[in-house]
């Protein structure tokens, strides 16, 4: 059974995480406020290694600076008695009813002139408590009429304002990369850069593009329908995975946020699998919500089960992959053959149009008869996963 968690798991959570209210569309909170300082110790008793934060979780919105600096003091505090570190810092651009248009897409200027203003002055507490990645979720940049906004000139301005930011952070000498975290939908009817698709693709539209990578969220990208691991495995290849956000959603409906491996457990399994063998070194940081049936108790709970969840699938897959029936079968479906490039080494084109067994004396028929043994492999992930094996 899998161990306790240690810092060396580097598990992270959001403030806003444990400390959300539970206050939905439909109802009021459920739960007390939480102090920040509070969720820095519980978490560490829990065995969790960081915590990020928005800027408006730590310092409620209009703070004057004499309450700002209380608040950050008071989480400073507990962040050296504790250990726990600050491995990234993002902004509530969404929260405010300025927002309501979007922060750096709002039709507005002044009010894309103030969350870029918001942005840095974050940026410079980010830097002050150590955090090297800055995430920027736009869950307000769209519309819900195709009416209301310009998508050429959006993206435009989302271009230049994350060119401004990139830009500061190296006047600064911050040295922050940045994650832009993509949404289909809500809260607005359609976000821009809803996947992890179209955010590696504006990435590679920017001036500092070296600098920006992708925050992918589980449920975010299952809420499109997509195929996490697919596009954490696109990530990766493209190294721009520079952080990710890992909670459970059931399919494509409104964004759940539960406890990581409570959503689809197989796409877990896999997931921790690629995260764990695929080269990420990166926060395993959660971006859930506890369940809003839970008390005070029930959060911290949940805040465990989301580690223990990791950490047993992180064993789940180790199993998986040093079971000698598995090496066979990955063998028999030819897996590690994708690897092998098509054409062989030196091989001109040329040579390739020449080599008749790869098409006039190839036979067609014989190979296409022959099957991969995929459900094979698929069965004895599953087994692996349940515990049936290994
Ligand atoms: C809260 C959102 C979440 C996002 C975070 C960062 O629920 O999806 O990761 O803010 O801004």
């Amino acid at each position: 059974m899998a161990d306790k968690p240690t810092r060396e798991d580097r598990f992270s959570f959001g403030l806003w995480t444990v400390g959300w209210r539970a206050n939905d569309p439909f109802g009021d909170a459920t739960r007390a406020a939480l102090d920040p300082a509070e969720a820095v110790r519980r978490l560490s008793e829990l065995g969790a290694w960081g915590i990020t934060f928005h800027d408006d979780d730590l310092i409620p919105f209009g703070s004057d600076a004499a309450a700002r600096d209380g608040h950050i003091g008071r989480f400073k505090q507990a962040l050296e008695e504790t250990g726990l570190v600050v491995p990234m810092v993002t902004t509530n651009l969404f929260g405010h009813p300025i927002f309501k248009d979007g922060a750096l897409t709002s039709n507005d200027r002044s009010v894309r002139r103030f969350a870029l203003r918001k942005v840095m002055r974050n940026m410079d507490l980010a830097a002050e408590l150590g955090a090297s990645t800055y995430v920027l979720w736009g869950g307000r940049e769209g519309s819900e009429t195709d009416a209301a906004k310009d998508v050429a000139a959006a993206l435009d301005r989302y271009r230049e304002g994350v060119d401004t930011l990139a830009q500061y952070s190296i006047d600064q000498g911050y040295g922050l990369r940045f994650a832009i975290e993509p949404k289909p939908n809500e809260p607005r009817g359609d976000i821009l850069l809803p996947t992890i698709g179209h955010v590696l693709s504006f990435v590679s539209t920017l001036e500092h593009h070296e600098l920006v990578g992708v925050n992918p969220e589980v449920g975010h990208e299952q809420m499109a329908g997509l195929n996490f691991v697919h596009g954490i495995g696109q990530a990766l290849w493209q190294g721009k995975l520079f952080h990710i956000d890992l909670n459970g959603q059931k399919g494509p409906r409104y964004d759940q946020d539960l406890v990581f491996g409570h959503g689809d457990l197989l796409s877990a399994f896999f997931l921790v699998d690629l995260l764990e063998h695929g080269g990420y070194d990166g926060p395993r940081h959660f971006d859930y919500k506890p369940l809003r049936t839970e008390d005070t108790d029930g959060v911290w709970a949940s805040a465990a089960a989301n580690m223990r969840t990791y950490l047993l699938l992180k064993e789940r897959a180790a199993a998986f992959r040093a079971d000698p029936e598995v090496q066979a079968a990955l063998e028999a479906s030819r897996v590690p053959e994708l690897s092998q490039p098509t054409l062989a080494p030196g091989e001109s084109v040329a040579a390739f149009r020449a080599d008749r067994t790869a098409f006039e004396d190839f036979d067609v028929e014989a190979v296409a008869r022959r099957g991969y043994g995929y459900v094979d492999l698929a069965q004895l992930a599953l087994e692996h996963l349940v515990g049936a094996r290994g």
